[in-house]
């Protein structure tokens, strides 16, 4: 079958050889840290000053990090595919923008990150976003609103994923569901591939090894990501 509707998503794992720690191994980006004790909204009421601190240091850390081989590899999928190609990334660091820069990609493609961006800010008050390469402070004032504030662009537990609705509608049109280096721990992103699955879609996944929800793919491929990815794209 030639495939011309494909989803790929993306997590943590991609950008692990690049150094960015993932989230559930044992010396993960939570070390140090309790997960309820920086992504999630309570969490940010009650101790804004931790929870900037915690966003302040991974975005100096962003800009010590490179794009890998698999951002790459995509990227260079993205600049050949001639049909539409949904890369839904759950990563919050700008290493698909990066890979996407260097080559340009074809007329279908889109990228989203539904669990935000790291360079990123938005107001409390209005939701409006802008750009944010450096640190914020715990009560960082928002040039939008008198009584809004600025927090992290991130999507944390209890919130909404950003652009579900364009998200469902490339997985209900899908023929080819790639899921790439994601412990699928965390929901409605662990969900997608039931959903590419009743759409018809072949359904992958490459990982490390494998994940929570292997046993819903139709095929597994094990391995680093630089290794698989660029291998089951070549
Ligand atoms: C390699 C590799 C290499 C390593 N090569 N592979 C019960 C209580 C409370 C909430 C819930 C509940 N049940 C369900 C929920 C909902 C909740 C949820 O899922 N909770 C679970 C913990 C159960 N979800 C939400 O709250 C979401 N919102 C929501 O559901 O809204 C309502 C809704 C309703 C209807 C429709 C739609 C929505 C929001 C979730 C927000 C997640 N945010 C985070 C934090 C972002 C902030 C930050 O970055 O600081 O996003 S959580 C964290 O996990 C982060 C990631 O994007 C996400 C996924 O993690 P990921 O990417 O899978 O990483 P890991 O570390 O888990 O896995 C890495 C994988 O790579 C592993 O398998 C490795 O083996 C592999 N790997 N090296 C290839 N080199």
């Amino acid at each position: 079958m030639i495939h011309r509707n494909l989803v790929i998503l993306t997590g943590a794992g991609i950008s692990a050889e690049s150094g960015v720690p993932t989230f559930r191994a044992d010396d993960g980006l939570w070390m140090g840290h309790r997960i309820e004790d920086v992504a999630t909204p309570e969490a940010f009421a009650r101790d804004p000053a931790l929870v900037q601190d915690f966003y302040n240091r991974r975005r100096r850390q962003l800009a010590t990090v490179q794009p890998n081989a698999a951002h790459h590899a995509l990227a260079a999928l993205a600049a050949r595919w001639t049909g539409e190609l949904m890369l839904v990334t759950q990563n919050v660091d700008d290493l698909h923008d990066r890979a996407h820069a260097a080559q340009p990609p074809g007329a279908g493609f889109q990228l989203i990150h539904m669990h935000g961006e790291l360079l990123k800010a938005h107001c409390t008050a209005t939701g409006q976003v802008q750009d944010c390469p450096g640190d914020l402070e715990a009560d960082h004032p928002s040039p939008h609103h008198p009584a809004g504030r600025m927090r992290p662009h991130i999507v944390w537990f209890g919130e909404m994923p950003l652009h579900m609705e364009r998200i469902e509608a490339a997985l209900e049109a899908c023929d080819l569901f790639v899921s790439i280096g994601t412990s699928g721990a965390v929901y409605p992103a662990a969900g997608f591939v039931q959903q590419a699955r009743l759409a018809g879609a072949r359904t992958v996944e490459l990982n490390l090894e494998s994940s929570l929800i292997s046993d819903l793919f139709d095929e597994t491929h094990h391995g680093p990501a630089t290794e698989v990815v660029p291998g089951f794209l070549s």
